[in-house]
């Protein structure tokens, strides 16, 4: 029997609408994307967030599916073939974390950018609500929506953690990461090797906002990382690369060690106090990267990805534990999985 297409609802400005619409295209698993409010009756997912992606259960009714990491875990069991999970266990526990990191710290930059200076608020807010209430709008109808959504996630970047305290820190962050990406690429074609993972997609999503939608962050990638911008249009469609291998736990070259290095200084100590924020029941993540104060409000999300990567860490065996501690020794990331003193 022919497959249904894949319903998949969501916008060309959500990083991980992007990330998965990209894996649906490498994966070639043929799917249906769904951009406009009322465009066709679906049920509504318990959290309200973008992409849903709609499986059948097993009574062969649609079920709104949120979450793209366990989402792309899901996809490779129902459907074989050009996968993206490295098959060495310690090589799809580092991608694991890459991917955690593009979802959960590369977004910090994709929000605090778009939403902190006016020239990308005016960009966002003007273009952002065309896509979901259609471009054949008034003019009027979109100046209001723009009006309401602007402020509405202007009022949400405490969310990300994005304040004046912290801004200089998502920044730097950003350019060491497209510097380091940028260093790892002239090896490669992908973070894991010669053929995409999902760390390459969750990275991806974010970087088609940040490096070629933006204003102020995309200056930053045309000038100083072509090669980067060109990698973020060349990965939304790999539906044609059929060659490559992953790396190997024994073959991992320096580019990736910078590029955990660069996670252990920014990634690793935020999400680390933000969990003991939650553990605690404090009302404030307070914590230093590099020397800078980093403040924000808990995020019981972010405390929720940081067990999964551990539970990740915990279905290895013994000897593939010690080898991710190996690779992540000195890295600052080896102290995600270690108990605290
Ligand atoms: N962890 C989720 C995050 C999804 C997410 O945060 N989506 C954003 C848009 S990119 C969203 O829907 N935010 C709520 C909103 O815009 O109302 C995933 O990996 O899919």
């Amino acid at each position: 029997m022919a497959r249904d297409l894949l319903p998949i609802r969501g916008a060309p400005a959500s990083p991980y609408t992007r990330k998965m619409l990209a894996v649906l295209r490498y994966r070639r698993i043929p799917y249906r994307f769904i951009q406009e409010v009322g465009e066709e009756e679906l049920p509504e997912p318990k959290v309200g967030l973008i992409p849903v992606i709609y499986f059948r259960d097993s009574t062969g009714a649609l079920e709104p599916t949120v979450d793209s990491t366990p989402v792309i875990r899901k996809l490779e069991e129902e459907y074989p073939g050009r996968s993206i999970i490295p098959g060495d266990p310690v090589v799809a526990f580092l991608n694991y974390l890459l991917e955690d990191y593009g979802d959960e710290w590369l977004t910090k930059a994709m929000f605090h950018y778009r939403w902190y200076y006016q020239d990308d608020i005016d960009m966002a807010g003007s273009i952002l609500p065309f896509y979901r209430a259609g471009v054949n709008q008034s003019d009027e109808t979109i100046n209001n929506l723009n009006k309401v959504f602007a402020e509405r996630q202007i009022s949400r970047l405490y969310v990300v953690g994005s304040n004046n305290v912290t801004a200089s820190v998502i920044e730097d962050s950003y350019r060491n990461f497209l510097s380091g990406l940028n260093e790892h690429l002239k090896t490669m074609p992908f973070l894991l090797g010669t053929r995409p993972s999902s760390a390459d997609f969750a990275c991806y999503g974010q970087l088609t906002q940040l490096t070629q939608f933006d204003p102020t962050p995309s200056r930053v990638a045309i000038r100083e990382f072509p090669r980067v911008h060109a990698w973020v249009s060349k990965t939304e469609d790999l539906s044609g690369w059929g060659k490559g291998e992953f790396l190997t736990a024994d073959n991992l070259p320096g580019t990736i060690t910078t590029l955990l290095k660069e996670i252990g200084r920014t990634y690793v100590p935020v999400m680390l106090a933000n969990a003991r924020a939650i553990d605690q029941g404090l009302d404030k993540v307070e914590t230093v990267v590099e020397g800078k104060t980093w403040e924000q409000v808990p995020f019981p999300y972010q405390a929720k990805c940081l067990q999964w990567l551990r539970i990740e860490f915990s279905k290895l065996s013994v000897e593939e534990q010690d080898s991710v501690m190996g690779i992540l020794n000195g890295t600052g990331c080896e102290s995600l999985l270690q108990k605290p003193e």
